[in-house]
C-alpha cells in the first residue's frame, strides 16, 4: 500500500507535478469519504473511473458529485460499446486497486476524458495510490499531466 502511494510520487515527479499526498485514517475510499476527510465539496473530488470501451481500458476524471452515463460517455468516445472495468480490469490497465485509482502513473497510457464539471474549479482533490491517501491539484494541472480530453458524460 505504501508501495502504491511511492509509484504514484515517482510518477507526479516525472510529470512535473508537485504533490503533498495527505493520508487519512478515517479512509478516503469513495468521494464522500474522501470530501468528508479533507473538508471540501463532493463536487472537487476528482474520481478516476475505469471504463472498458470498444474492448480497451479508458479512465473517466469524474467530479465527485456525478455518476458516468454510460451511453454519453460512449458518444463522446465515439465508442459503441462502454462498460465499468471490473476490479481486476481497472487494476491491470493502471496498476492500482480501485477506491485509491490516481489520475496518472498507470504502466501503460491509457486514453482519458475528463469531466467539464471539474474545470472551472480553484482545487481539486484526487486518488494518490491508496484508498487512504489524496492529492490536492488544480483542473489546469490535471489537463496537462494526464493529457485528458475534456467532455461531458455526467448522468444529468
Ligand atoms: N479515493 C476515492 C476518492 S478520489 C476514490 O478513489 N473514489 S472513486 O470513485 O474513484 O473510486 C471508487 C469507485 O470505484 C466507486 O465510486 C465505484 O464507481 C468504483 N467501484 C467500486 N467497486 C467496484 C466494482 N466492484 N467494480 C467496478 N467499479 C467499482
Amino acid at each position: 500500500m505504501a508501495n502504491a502511494v511511492e509509484r504514484f510520487e515517482r510518477a507526479a515527479r516525472a510529470a512535473g507535478l508537485a504533490v503533498e499526498v495527505r493520508r487519512f485514517p478515517q479512509g478516503t475510499k469513495t468521494a464522500a469519504d474522501a470530501a468528508r476527510a479533507v473538508g471540501c465539496e463532493a463536487a472537487q473530488i476528482v474520481k478516476s473511473l475505469v471504463f472498458v470501451a470498444d474492448g480497451e481500458p479508458v479512465v473517466a476524471l469524474t467530479s465527485g458529485a456525478n455518476r458516468v452515463d454510460p451511453e454519453r460517455l460512449a458518444a463522446a468516445l465515439g465508442a459503441r460499446e462502454v462498460r465499468r472495468a471490473t476490479p481486476e480490469e481497472a487494476r491491470a490497465a493502471t496498476g492500482f486497486a480501485i477506491g485509491g485509482t490516481p489520475p496518472l502513473g498507470y504502466p501503460r497510457p491509457v486514453r482519458m476524458l475528463v469531466d467539464e464539471d471539474l474545470l472551472g474549479l480553484p482545487e481539486v482533490w484526487a486518488a494518490a495510490g491508496t484508498p487512504d491517501a489524496v492529492f490536492r491539484t488544480t483542473p489546469g494541472e490535471l489537463l496537462r499531466v494526464t493529457g485528458a480530453t475534456p467532455a461531458s458524460f455526467a448522468e444529468r
